[in-house]
């Protein structure tokens, strides 16, 4: 069989043309040697069994061609881009082409996707999409696959050479070293149990395996955060030890607090920068969404100790919150400049279906739009507290073009030379990209 592969662009509409942009040969050079699909489609490919073709595209930098015949196309959708997802969808079997849709999105909503879709995938596919493609190819196909037991991570196949074969995508090479989150973030989507909260690890023969195959010199390492088993983690990290690569990751801040070895090992394998959840400079904000993990008093001295180890540090920052009022802006951003981040990204608090706090705002009618599209975590969907939502949205903008101008980036790129080479070049290149999305924001 011959089969494609898509990850939607939440962003794009219509059935499109290349722009003179992205043909540009220089912009395909870029995105070949620096960017890949993203690591679902990937995943999927390597669990095709081998008698299948399979054919990957990214929707944010390629062109679908439609006239072209695939036996069977599968899609992945989170919320925010499910309703492309669907558009794709329907335009394939609109051309007779049997279409799979499976993800974060349409785990939480399988008979919304089914609406799009002639199988739902529902949960990790390690299992299930084998299972499915055999079906298929008796014209078997069942309406609904659903993980019932836990996945074994075991059972997650390197990637290997399909990365060097495989033309560009439009994110980093990502690693899975670990799945699932057990902590519990009342906003989070791995709150969705079973699904996707478990814990585990893979082996790490096997991500060792994954990163030999690696083409470039940088990666990302994709986990929810890599430091809920820091035992595992130290074992890794002395495995990379020898690799030369540099990575990114996310993590919790508290394990950085105390564990000076964790740190140590991190910063020998190659981590350049750690991207921490920080959500509120206010502890009633973190205790109210039960981020367990969190302690704002100790985030200044652990950022410095972080950086004293030569990495650097990415803060997330969240408003919208029930405890947020109209102080909570300014507070937000001078904080995030006083405890001398490198990088931070201000999201607006988002409902994702299937968590505690959409059902919350479900139950208390907050929910203003199901319009998925805008579920990007930088529209407002949902009726704060203590503020309009149109005050939530503007302040958002507001503070995110302040810390964002030009001479606060000029500040942060040259406190990060004092950190290190490598965290000086993320920091320079990630604040240039990222002042150009708060200029449109
Ligand atoms: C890497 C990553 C990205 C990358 C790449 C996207 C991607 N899909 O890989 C980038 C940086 C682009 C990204 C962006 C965003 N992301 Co993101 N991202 C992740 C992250 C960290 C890893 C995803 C991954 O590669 N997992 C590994 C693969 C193997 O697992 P998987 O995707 O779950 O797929 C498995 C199953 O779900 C299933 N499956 C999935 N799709 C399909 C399709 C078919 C056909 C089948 C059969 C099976 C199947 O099979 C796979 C194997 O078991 C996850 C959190 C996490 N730790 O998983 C968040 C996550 C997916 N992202 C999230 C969000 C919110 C976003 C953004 C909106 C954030 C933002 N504003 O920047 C944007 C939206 C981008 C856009 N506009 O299109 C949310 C999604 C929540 C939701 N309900 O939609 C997550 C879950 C984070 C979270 N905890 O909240 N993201
Ligand atoms: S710690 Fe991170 S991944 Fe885990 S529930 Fe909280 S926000 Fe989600």
């Amino acid at each position: 069989m011959k089969i494609l592969l898509i990850c939607p662009e939440s962003r794009k509409k219509g059935l499109g043309n290349e722009s003179i942009f992205t043909s540009m040969p220089v912009y395909k050079l870029l995105l070949n040697s620096f960017f890949k699909p993203n690591l679902t489609a990937l995943t999927l490919a390597v669990l095709t069994p081998k008698e299948h073709v399979v054919h990957i595209i990214d929707d944010t930098v390629e062109i679908i061609n439609f006239d072209e015949k695939y036996d069977l196309v599968g899609i992945t959708i989170m919320t925010t881009t499910a309703n492309r997802g669907y558009e794709l969808a329907d335009e394939f079997r609109r051309r007779n082409t049997s279409v799979v849709i499976g993800g974060w999105h349409a785990s939480v909503l399988p008979e919304e996707a089914k609406q799009h879709a002639d199988s739902v995938v529902i949960g990790e596919a390690e299992n299930l999409w084998p299972e499915l493609l055999k079906d298929f190819s008796k014209a078997k196909l069942k309406p609904f696959y659903k993980q019932t037991e836990k996945v074994d991570l075991g059972l997650v196949p390197p990637i290997t050479n399909i990365r060097k074969s495989i033309k560009y995508g439009s994110f980093p090479d990502g690693i899975e070293a670990t799945r699932g989150c057990s902590i519990g973030c009342k906003f989070c989507c791995t709150t969705n149990k079973p699904l996707y909260q478990e814990f585990r690890t893979r082996p790490i023969n096997n991500i060792i395996e994954e990163i030999n195959y690696l083409p470039s010199k940088f990666f990302v390492f994709i986990d929810s955060s890599l430091m809920f088993n820091p035992s595992f983690s130290k074992q890794l990290f002395r495995e990379l030890k020898n690799f030369n690569k540099k990575f990114y990751m996310l993590g919790n801040i508290h394990d950085f607090e105390k564990d000076d070895e964790l740190l140590k090992l991190a910063a020998d394998a190659g981590l350049m920068q750690i991207n921490l959840g920080l959500e509120s400079p206010d502890q009633i904000a973190i205790d109210s969404i039960s981020k367990k993990t969190n302690n704002v008093k100790s985030y200044a001295s652990t950022i410095k100790k972080i950086h004293d180890y030569g990495i650097g540090v990415l803060g997330y920052f969240m408003f919208g919150f029930d405890t947020d009022t109209l102080e909570t802006f300014d507070k937000t951003l001078n904080f995030a400049n006083n405890i001398k981040l490198d990088l931070t990204n201000f999201m607006v608090l988002t409902p994702y279906p299937g968590t505690p706090v959409y059902s919350q705002f479900e139950k208390e009618d907050r929910i203003i739009t199901k319009d998925w599209s805008k579920y990007d975590l930088d529209n407002v969907v949902f009726k704060p507290k203590n503020m309009t939502p149109e005050i939530l949205q503007s302040e958002t903008k507001r503070i995110a073009k302040e810390y964002y101008s030009s001479v606060n980036i000029m500040k942060r790129i040259l406190r990060s030379t004092k950190i290190g080479f490598y965290p000086f070049l993320s920091t320079t290149a990630l604040n240039l990209i990222t002042s150009r999305w708060a200029r449109n924001f």
